[in-house]
């Protein structure tokens, strides 16, 4: 455990930041490297530790992977080539490596054993393995495959139409990996559209994906074609300072290069909607969109947000909250219970921490109500060993009158290694 102590004083926040690689993007463009035939590079990759993780299940399969800064090249047999791996895949405290491996694995001719941290040993697995049991999958796993370690025995799979009953873009990018090794098309119905990361990328593969009316459709047996993948800045760790640059007087922030993929930006929507001074420039229409984003000191309002936005800003919620406490009225987040299964129970987690430096907030069953302004004042937190609860505790220690001390930090590494630094680097005092 890494505890630190923070007390920033009066500070404002002037300057320009690179935020690091897309999370999500950089677990994909691991394993679909690893699956294609050939040499695959990826720039921009993220070092956290949930997909330097991937790396190392992938190198355990006889993938050859080597990573130069933020550059990696990929070298693969191809999926057919793997190796059985001798050892147990280790997962971290990445619930993507989780299950999108299962997906990669189950239609392979592997056999393995995955298994993560205590966090990981929480998290439900079965909303997974019941659509790839429906595709003939062999996974066993504590209570019924509900739970790691889980054992997979790679085996020809068969297609599936398939309706989610919860909007998860690991649940969908799971089926459609186990798609590509089975026979007939593998349908994936949505009726709130989940990040389309999978998507996007399968077709930089070669591999054919349609979309229509929310379902996805792909077709098994198409071989992934190694490529160069380019990885956008990560929304979900610009949140972070977007919300900073917000709440923190006298600040202006500026953030380049980050992803602004319509299936992951609904914070946009909620910057504006909540009055934040935002500018957005420089968009790019790569395979993943970006775009400069620049965030001024702002008088925020209150807002709802809930229904369809929500799988747009999932991981975006704690830090949501810490504005919320910073804006006129009453902010309403519901529809949002899939925060229960995340890495903690982030309902519970920001409730509870927000509390204890003076916010006003109750949890509901999907969400939370938080009335402000409020005054945050310093406070013993705890991150839960969960990296976006940690950052949003180190954010309102910008504000808090007094020291706030975070027991665990070292679990941001997971997503945003350099997140202190980027603080330090933005941070002049006043005094
Ligand atoms: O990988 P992990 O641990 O599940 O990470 C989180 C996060 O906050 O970084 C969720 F806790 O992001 C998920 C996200 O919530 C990453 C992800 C993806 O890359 O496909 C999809 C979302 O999860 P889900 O359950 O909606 O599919």
């Amino acid at each position: 455990m890494t505890q630190k102590t923070l007390h920033y004083g009066s500070v404002r926040l002037q300057g320009s930041l690179i935020v690091p690689g897309d999370k999500s993007v950089s677990h994909r463009s691991i394993m679909f490297g690893a699956m294609a035939t050939g040499t695959t590079t990826v720039e921009g990759f993220l070092l956290g530790e949930d997909c330097l993780d991937t790396i190392k299940c992938f190198r355990k399969l006889g993938v050859n992977i080597d990573v130069q800064a933020t550059n990696v090249t990929i070298e693969s047999p191809g999926i057919n080539n793997w190796e059985e791996p001798s050892e147990v895949l280790y997962t971290g405290n990445s619930g993507t490596t989780t299950r999108l491996m299962l997906g990669v694995l189950a239609g392979s001719h592997i056999h393995a054993i995955m298994t993560g941290d205590a966090s990981i040993a929480k998290r439900p697995m079965r909303r997974v393995v019941d659509p790839l049991r429906l595709m003939q999958a062999d996974i066993r796993g504590r209570n019924n495959g509900q739970y790691t370690p889980l054992a997979i025995q790679g085996k020809p799979l068969q297609a599936i139409d398939y309706t989610m009953p919860v909007a998860s873009a690991q649940v969908k990018s799971a089926i459609l990996l186990a798609g590509l090794h089975a026979t007939g098309t593998t349908i994936v119905r949505e009726a709130v559209v989940s990040r389309d990361h999978t998507e996007r990328m399968l077709r930089q593969f070669g591999v054919a994906v349609t979309t229509k009316d929310g379902a996805v459709h792909l077709t098994g047996n198409q071989p992934l074609q190694a490529t160069h993948v380019k990885v956008p800045g990560d929304i979900s760790s610009a949140a972070f300072f977007l919300v900073a640059g917000a709440i923190v007087p006298n600040s202006e922030i500026t953030l380049q290069n980050v992803g602004l993929n319509p299936t992951r930006d609904g914070i946009i929507d909620v910057l504006q909607a909540m009055k934040v001074k935002l500018a957005i420039t420089d968009v790019t229409e790569d395979a993943e969109p970006t775009a400069t984003l620049t965030v001024q000191t702002s008088e925020m309002q209150a807002t709802i947000i809930g229904g369809d936005v929500i799988p747009r800003l999932i991981d975006e919620i704690p830090i949501l909250a810490l504005l919320a406490t910073q804006a006129h009225g009453t902010t309403i987040i519901k529809d949002a219970e899939e925060l229960k299964v995340k890495e903690t129970d982030r309902i519970q987690a920001v409730v509870t921490e927000l509390k204890k430096l003076g916010a006003t907030i109750e949890a509901t069953e999907d969400g939370m109500v938080i009335t402000g302004p409020t005054p945050l004042h310093g406070a013993n937190l705890a991150s839960y060993g969960d990296h976006r609860i940690g950052m949003m505790g180190a954010i309102a220690a910008l504000i808090a009158e007094g020291e706030v001390t975070i027991d665990d930090t070292a679990c941001i590494g997971i997503s945003y290694p350099t997140f202190f630094e980027h603080i330090e680097q933005l941070a002049k005092s006043l005094s």
